[in-house]
């Protein structure tokens, strides 16, 4: 079906899942909606929040821009606007968004009557952010153990946070979220390889179908996962490396307190060795 014959079929109303027809139509390209509308509400009350921020800073580098989450001191409450009140509420702001986006993305899934497997995806990386701003400083008890919003300021932070468990590295469900990070980026690479291999030929020849892929790898390494199996494959992969970055970063304080090193201890304490070795 070409393009223009098939927008008119599915650009069509229903699917909404809150406000009926009320905010049911396109502006241009996009699909507006009710989280058309949350979003764009939220994404722009966070960043003028930002800028009036930085304005009271007198900051304009955008490298150094940063809005610092409360002091420690302040606990779970709220905090006045220029102690942290900002952070607070700027992070209300970037949850709203994201949590609206992901809704207009099962709006649209509904409207062409697609699974939700988008939605679904983008839902792990909310997780991962949640998990950093909200989850692990309410079970730590104080908003200050978010991370700043700045450039540079929440690499520090990224830093800071490692050390205080000694070497980050030993967190073995970080090792698990890297390895994923790593494992997608070679998924990723495979499969844009060899889609491109295949399917973008010189000038004057036609492109390979399918079963040259295929056969790419099975004369490679005596094994295709196949052209639907390769999306479950990454989809699998990158959910995964941002759900155990999430359990990564909330055992750190609120399940484990010490250095990561020492928790490789359990190995030495095992009852198999012999006296001489471990405790
Ligand atoms: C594949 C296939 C694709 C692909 C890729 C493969 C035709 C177009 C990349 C090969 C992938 C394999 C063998 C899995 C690799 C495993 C890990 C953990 C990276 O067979 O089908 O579809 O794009």
């Amino acid at each position: 079906m070409a393009l223009l014959s098939f927008e008119r079929k599915y650009r069509v109303r229903g699917g909404t899942i809150i406000g009926g027809d009320l905010f049911d139509f396109w502006v241009g390209p996009f699909y507006v909606g009710f989280f058309g509308v949350t979003g764009a509400f939220f994404a722009l009350l966070g960043t003028i929040l930002i800028f009036y921020g930085a304005s009271v800073q007198g900051v304009w580098n955008p490298w150094l821009v940063s809005i610092e989450p409360p002091d420690l001191s302040y606990g779970l409450a709220a905090a006045p606007l220029l102690e942290g009140g900002l952070w607070q509420i700027i992070t209300i702001c970037a949850i709203g968004a994201f949590v609206s986006w992901a809704l207009r993305e099962v709006e649209i899934c509904r409207k062409l009557g697609m699974g939700y497997h988008v939605p679904f995806a983008f839902s792990f990386a909310i997780f991962a952010y949640v998990t950093l701003v909200v989850f692990r400083p309410v079970l730590m008890g104080a908003w200050g153990h978010g991370f700043p919003y700045g450039i540079f300021s929440h690499l520090d932070w990224v830093s800071n946070t490692g050390y205080a468990y000694l070497h980050f590295h030993y967190n073995p469900a970080h090792m698990l979220a890297v390895t994923l990070f790593f494992t997608t980026c070679l998924a990723l690479a495979l499969h844009g390889a060899l889609i491109l291999s295949a399917a973008n030929p010189e000038k004057g020849e036609t492109m390979k179908t399918p079963d040259h892929e295929d056969t790419f790898f099975r004369d490679f390494i005596g094994y295709s996962i196949g052209p639907l199996g390769i999306h479950r494959l990454g989809f699998l992969l990158a959910i995964n490396a941002g759900f155990w970055s999430a359990v990564c970063i909330i055992i750190s304080g609120p399940v484990w307190t010490r250095g990561w090193p020492e928790w490789w201890n359990w190995w030495l304490e095992l009852p198999i060795w012999g006296s001489q070795v471990g405790f």
